[in-house]
């Protein structure tokens, strides 16, 4: 993934000690110390997290709190490209909070990348979800043979420790789970990601390596969509095999490959509001999170408008949930690393509808 702007890296002193990263020595990359930039003037939320970086915020309640499942950023050195190499994570921490505005609790490491049996390398945004009395973390990882994959790993408690299941999800390609539990107890995994989470490589139900590297380059055609697939009972597995999820504009066609203001690019969120499920995601290249809103949760889902301007950095990602009778948007920034695309920090705003059930539109930088 490449920088849309002209990059606001600023050097600083980070440290990375990647030597030993087995799970009783967490990869630690040094915070930087310099004071953010300009572009971070009127930001509307201070990072949650100020030790370590963290990106990709999943948020959900259980047991009463909320839990965070983020990605957590190292600088491991690798060049950005548009293939995001540079994101190259290596564990997951699980954070959690009484209420918002409390401390935030590091659980320390909850998977390690060397304890799943068929890792290859790069551990991207999860998500996690409960089932009667395990709790069970998705996350997107490249196999052995670089393409990547969804997997799963389980726990008693949300925070982990999780022991990861010994294969990927079968017939699971992409990035970005989102696993949503609807009010029947129905639970259903969307995903998908282009350009570097290899959704437009995948033609026929194969993996093509020379496939296209970035969008499918098709402008006036449909987008590449989503993916939903219903789990299985026990949480572990596809109950069937993954559908696309359709996005409509507002006059009722596909939403173009060509329209990148609009088009879905990675970081799917579901969540029902009002008896409505909204299907919230990145638009990637020109950096919003979008929504679309439908009445079951197949879709098709029509577009209704932004739920977060760019943030400052290349990514923009996040999570919304409903806690003590508000609404939440977790996301995340590069404040901490002042602007490093791959060094990313998660934030927590309350985000509001108007009434008729719209999202108010949140600009991460406001407060100017
Ligand atoms: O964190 C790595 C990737 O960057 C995520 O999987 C994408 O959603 C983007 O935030």
């Amino acid at each position: 993934m490449k920088k849309k702007q002209p990059a606001i890296l600023i050097a600083s002193a980070l440290l990375v000690s990647l030597a030993s990263c087995g799970p009783q020595q967490p990869v630690k990359t040094t915070i930087a110390t310099e004071k953010p930039g300009p572009e971070f003037e009127g930001a509307i939320s201070k990072p949650l997290v100020t030790d370590m970086y963290t990106a990709d915020p999943s948020a959900h309640v259980f047991e009463g709190k909320i839990f965070i499942y983020p990605s957590h950023d190292i600088d491991a050195g690798t060049p950005e490209n548009d293939n995001g190499d540079h994101f190259a994570m290596k564990d997951y921490h699980v954070f959690s909070m009484d209420k918002i505005g409390g401390k935030v609790t590091d659980h320390g490491v909850a998977l390690d990348v060397s304890d799943i049996p068929w890792a290859g390398k790069q551990l991207w945004a999860p998500d996690a979800a409960y089932k009667n009395g395990t709790y069970y973390l998705y996350f997107p990882l490249k196999d052995k043979e670089g393409i990547f994959r969804i997997g799963v790993a389980t726990s008693k408690k949300p925070q982990g420790p999780f022991k990861a299941q010994p294969e990927p999800i079968k017939g699971s390609f992409s990035i970005d789970p989102a696993v949503f539990t609807d009010t029947d107890g129905t639970s259903y995994m969307y995903f998908g990601g282009i350009w570097g989470g290899q959704l437009q490589q995948w033609e026929n139900g194969k993996f093509n390596h020379q496939g296209s590297k970035t969008d499918k380059n098709k402008d006036d055609e449909p987008a590449l969509a989503p993916k939903i697939a219903k789990m299985t009972d026990n949480m572990l597995e596809f109950a069937e095999a993954p559908k696309d999820v359709v996005i409509l504009d507002e006059n009722g066609q596909v939403i173009k490959g060509g329209d990148h203001d609009k088009r879905f690019f990675e970081a799917a969120w579901v969540h029902k509001y009002n008896g409505k499920y909204y299907f919230s995601y990145s638009t990637g290249d020109t950096h919003m999170i979008c929504y679309a809103v439908g009445d079951n949760p197949y879709g098709p889902f029509t577009y209704q408008g932004v739920v977060l301007k760019p943030v400052v950095g290349w990514t923009n990602h996040h999570s919304i949930i409903e806690f003590d009778g508000k609404w939440y948007l977790f996301y995340h920034d590069t404040e901490l690393s002042n602007g490093k695309t791959h060094l990313r920090n998660i934030k927590v705003t309350e985000l509001k509808y108007d009434s008729e059930g719209k999202i108010i539109p949140i600009d991460p930088y406001a407060n100017k």
